[in-house]
């Protein structure tokens, strides 16, 4: 079962949707559910859910609605060094910063920190943004918790947490700004609900980027290479912090770009989850 938000072509009212069969979406305002965190929130989501589908709400179909991010009250944080790909890949880009990845990858304590505010996530279909004033700049494809105000795991969904390497190779100090910027952060296209983290562990990530209609880079990976269980990155999110809307995790990127890539405007980014869909979105200098 998967959670969406999205627009009708009849409407600009935003409307929180279900995806029984993967044609059409159920449309749950005709049972005045009008927010997506007071659902996530239920203790009984699954059962909820199952309920909602055999109401026979009014439907519509998936290719005539404009999907939204499922990010509606949630600040994004993000989990580092989860991979060995991204612990080379960052010790590659500073030899000042290395033994602090290298340090991270194996410590106790998880590498987390703040990504996005709510109101700023990129939606599916817009545009990602590329600083101005950085020149390596690549997307990282990864795997989203979706946690309710109890810290449980209740879905699942795809995050882009957009990143300048040459600003972050540069100074470990300068993370916030390599990424923290207008449209840093996409998450979409939907939250898949009733999947376990057993499940999500066989998933495969894929990124691909395509330039004026060419592939220029594709790679994949699978979740189950994420080193530390998700309920210890959770734990880790949720000391000394509350979330009373719950919170959005990703949990860090397993694919990186040869470190001479770097993305252009008009780039099209398309991450790929099997369990979950696919997020896709342009890229824009901001
Ligand atoms: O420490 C830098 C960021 C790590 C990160 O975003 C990742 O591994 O995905
Ligand atoms: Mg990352």
């Amino acid at each position: 079962m998967k959670l969406c938000r999205f627009t009708a072509a009849s409407s600009p009212d935003i409307r929180v949707g279900l995806i029984a069969n993967g044609r059409s979406v159920l449309d749950l305002t005709h049972a005045d559910v009008r927010r997506m965190t007071g659902l996530i929130e239920r203790a009984d989501l699954v059962d909820e859910l199952t309920r909602l589908i055999q109401r026979g709400l009014p439907e519509h179909a998936l290719d005539s609605i404009r999907l939204l991010t499922p990010v509606e009250s949630q600040e994004v944080w993000a989990a580092g060094v989860t991979y060995l790909r991204s612990r080379d890949a960052r010790m590659v880009e500073s030899e000042f910063s290395a033994s602090a990845y290298d340090r991270v990858y194996d410590a106790v304590r998880p590498e987390i920190f703040f990504k996005s505010f709510p109101d700023k996530v990129i939606s599916p279909g817009e545009a990602v943004g590329i600083r101005e004033d950085a020149r390596w700049n690549v997307p990282e494809p990864e795997l989203a918790l979706v946690v309710n105000s109890l810290g449980a795991i209740v879905g699942f969904t795809i995050g882009n947490d957009m990143s300048s390497r040459d600003i972050e190779g540069e100074n470990l100090l300068y993370l916030p700004q390599a990424k923290i910027y207008t449209a840093s952060c996409a998450v979409g296209p939907w939250i898949v609900v009733g999947q376990t983290e057993d499940d999500a562990r066989r998933w495969s990530i894929q990124l691909e980027i395509r330039r004026g209609g060419a592939q220029v880079f594709a790679g994949e990976t699978c979740a189950g290479q994420i080193k530390r269980p998700f309920t210890e990155l959770v734990d880790y999110l949720f000391r000394s912090q509350k979330f009373p809307n719950g919170a959005v995790l990703l949990t860090g990127a397993g694919v990186v770009p040869p470190d001479e890539f770097t993305l252009e405007a008009h780039d099209s980014v398309r991450i790929t989850i099997s369990g979950v869909g696919t997020l896709e979105n342009p890229v824009a200098v901001v």
